[in-house]
């Protein structure tokens, strides 16, 4: 029986359903045991709550790599999300190179941005070194926002196929042997995923719900990290989490004001067919 075991460092939100609140429950669900470095402790996540806390634990990081490398603790794959500091980035790079067994993948999330707009907290420093980190990566898994920080590309809301296939290109040449572009909308009621393995260009268009909510990137990147350690290809990963993210806006449509994050747990068996099928 296979059974892989992956690091995923992002924060913990403690309130906001994203990060590793999101991860650890999708990932497991995949079947695959859910190791955590976390970044950083927050109160809740930066996006609509006010006065938030926020613990760096930038400092604990090479502490905690140490101790791995005494152990000889190793990954089948190693994810990351929302860091909490710039200087963590170089400490990141440290552990994919001590704690990445031969052969894994290294997916980059590189959550810093959404509509147009860093999150709070992050600056031009930061982007510089996530563009070092996406170098590192096996995948990268940007929306479109964080893809134009990435590439210093003009964001716009509307846009053509020269325009994505330009950003997909700026982004290969960071270094990534694959990218996953997220929210590729060439249609009103449609959006889509493209994967690129830095020849070949695919795109899975789904649909384009009217409620949005936070943490979409977060439950995407993790069921996409899921599929793919359980033996799927880029591309089916990459459908299986546009999939599993539709049925997670869906049943959060049916709840009241839940604006805050998504209803990721009810869906999560339509998630565990989709990995097993
Ligand atoms: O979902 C991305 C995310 C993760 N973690 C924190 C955030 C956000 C988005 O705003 O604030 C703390």
């Amino acid at each position: 029986m296979s059974y892989k075991r992956i690091l995923t460092i992002q924060d913990i939100s403690c309130v906001g359903q994203c990060s590793l609140t999101v991860a650890l429950p999708i990932i497991s669900a995949c079947g695959v045991e859910c190791c955590v470095l976390p970044s950083a402790v927050l109160s809740t996540h930066t996006a609509g709550f006010d006065g938030y806390t926020f613990r760096d634990l930038t400092d604990d990081m090479p502490l905690i790599n140490e101790h791995w490398k005494k152990e000889g603790i190793q990954f089948d794959a190693v994810y990351t999300g929302y860091l909490g500091s710039t200087k963590q980035i170089q400490y990141v790079m440290d552990i994919f190179n001590s704690a990445a067994k031969a052969g894994s993948f290294k997916i980059v999330d590189p959550a810093m941005a959404d509509n147009g707009k860093l999150y709070p907290g992050f600056d031009a420093e930061f982007v510089s070194a996530m563009k070092k980190l996406c170098g590192k990566a096996d995948y990268v898994v940007p929306n479109i926002t964080e893809a134009c920080f990435l590439t210093n590309t003009e964001y716009r809301t509307e846009y053509d196929e020269e325009y994505i296939n330009e950003l997909i290109a700026k982004l290969i040449s960071l270094g990534s042997k694959n990218v996953v572009l997220t929210g590729v909308s060439y249609a009103p009621s449609k959006t889509g995923v493209i994967v690129y393995d830095g020849e070949t260009k695919q795109y899975y268009e789904h649909e384009l719900l009217k409620n949005s909510c936070h943490g979409t990137g977060d439950v995407y990147a993790s069921s996409f990290v899921g599929a793919l350690v359980n033996g799927h290809s880029a591309y089916n990963s990459a459908k299986i989490a546009a999939d599993y993210t539709v049925e997670c806006i869906k049943e959060t449509a049916k709840l009241d004001n839940h604006w805050y994050g998504a209803a990721f747990e009810k869906a999560l068996p339509k998630l565990i067919k989709l990995i097993n099928a």
